[in-house]
């Protein structure tokens, strides 16, 4: 991305209006990752809107995207269920729809400031998004198969397929969630997002979105419910997407399930350049998984002082909240930005990076460092 000076003038104009847009550089909605299978990031500075556009809406996939047909596609609910249940796209979305915006973020979003580097796709900040999805509550279906008093967790399995590491033979991407989120009413079988059918990019015909939890527990291209009795451990939540816990001071691998608290400046970004005395505007978005923000502080000198940024709109559950400060006097010389979210649990983001994280959940402060001429 070409670097450019950071217009000030935005901080006179409207937060989410069109003239932000005017300011924002002629760059392509989506940034290439990988292409195959294909990975792309929304340009996180291009942000400015609480619904992210479609268009925008980063693009996760382990595997080749699969090739559906809706004449013969069926979302197949079965396992420990009284009675195992076959639809059709028709039949489901006769069965009742909600409509509700959620976040949600890949795990590995800002993995590319991870030193040493990590493995895995090396995404900056624009794997994360809020979009409006319309479904059926996952719950609503399990209610209609009867889950059995022995089942513990629901496996969602898509139907893309493919190898990974140590594994002869291809398996089909698939998470698994408690029974207990399952049936939370932000757990939602969605078929549209934005208002349209879901594009095939993003799981169509059907999708799982499970509010407050990481991207990976959203399984696109949906196509087999599983009730079990027993935890599921499959590859992408025993292998990757797993994170170590000290318990008795040993480190426990856990599947990774809830967001944590985490703020992003989108403006200005690392080598952009603000004038000497100008009020200048940061702006950038935060989330909290099941949590709600409470509270984002800003600090324009590398995290010695800190002043509190204001929150835009009204909190949503489950979705990020949009934020900005005035920078009322940047002084000559290099400048290191901080964006700190606290939640309404008490949970702050940390200044050091924890390593028992591994190469996922990306949450700490990241600086952003700016030059002021
Ligand atoms: N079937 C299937 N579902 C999937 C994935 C996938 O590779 N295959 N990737 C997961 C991950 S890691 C993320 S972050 C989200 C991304 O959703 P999006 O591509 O719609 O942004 O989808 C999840 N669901
Ligand atoms: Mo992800």
């Amino acid at each position: 991305m070409k670097r450019r000076q950071f217009l000030q003038t935005a901080a006179a104009i409207p937060f989410a209006g069109v003239a932000v847009h005017a300011d924002m550089p002629e760059v392509p909605a989506l940034i290439e990752r990988t292409h195959a299978p294909q990975n792309l990031e929304m340009n996180f500075a291009s942000m400015s809107d609480v619904i992210t556009p479609t268009p925008s809406f980063y693009v996760r996939n382990h595997f080749a995207q699969p090739k559906i047909d809706l004449k013969t596609w069926r979302l197949k609910i079965e396992g420990a269920v009284e009675k195992p249940i076959e639809l059709s796209l028709d039949e489901l979305q006769k069965l009742g729809s909600k409509t509700t915006p959620l976040t949600f973020e890949c795990a590995g979003n800002n993995r590319a400031v991870l030193k040493p580097a990590a493995k895995g796709v090396g995404w900056q900040s624009g794997a994360v998004g809020n979009a409006e999805w319309t479904g059926i509550p996952l719950k609503d279906l399990l209610g209609r198969a009867g889950v059995k008093k022995t089942a513990v967790e629901v496996i969602l399995e898509g139907a893309d397929t493919g190898t990974v590491a140590d594994l002869p033979a291809p398996i089909p991407f698939a998470r698994s969630l408690s029974l207990e989120k399952a049936n939370k009413p932000e757990t939602i079988l969605a078929w549209s997002m934005n208002g349209k059918d879901l594009p095939a990019s993003h799981g169509f015909p059907l999708r799982a979105v499970v509010g407050g939890w990481y991207g990976v527990a959203s399984v696109k291209w949906l196509s087999r419910i599983i009730v079990t009795d027993c935890p599921f451990h499959g590859f992408f939540q025993s292998l990757d997407y797993t994170y170590f816990e000290r318990t008795h001071g040993l480190a426990t691998l856990l599947p990774i399930t809830a967001m944590q608290v985490k703020s992003l400046i989108a403006r200005p970004t690392a080598g952009d350049s603000v004038t000497a005395g100008n009020p200048a505007k940061i702006s950038g978005a935060a989330w909290a998984g099941e949590a709600d923000v409470a509270k984002i502080e800003v600090s324009t000198d590398g995290g010695k002082t800190w002043n509190t940024a204001t929150l835009s709109g009204k909190s949503v559950p489950f979705c990020w909240r949009l934020w900005e400060y005035e920078w009322k006097s940047p002084t000559a010389g290099k400048a290191v930005l901080m964006s700190r979210a606290t939640d309404n649990r008490g949970q702050t983001q940390s200044m050091e990076r924890n390593t028992d994280l591994r190469n996922y959940m990306i949450t700490h402060v990241i600086p952003v460092e700016i030059e002021v001429r």
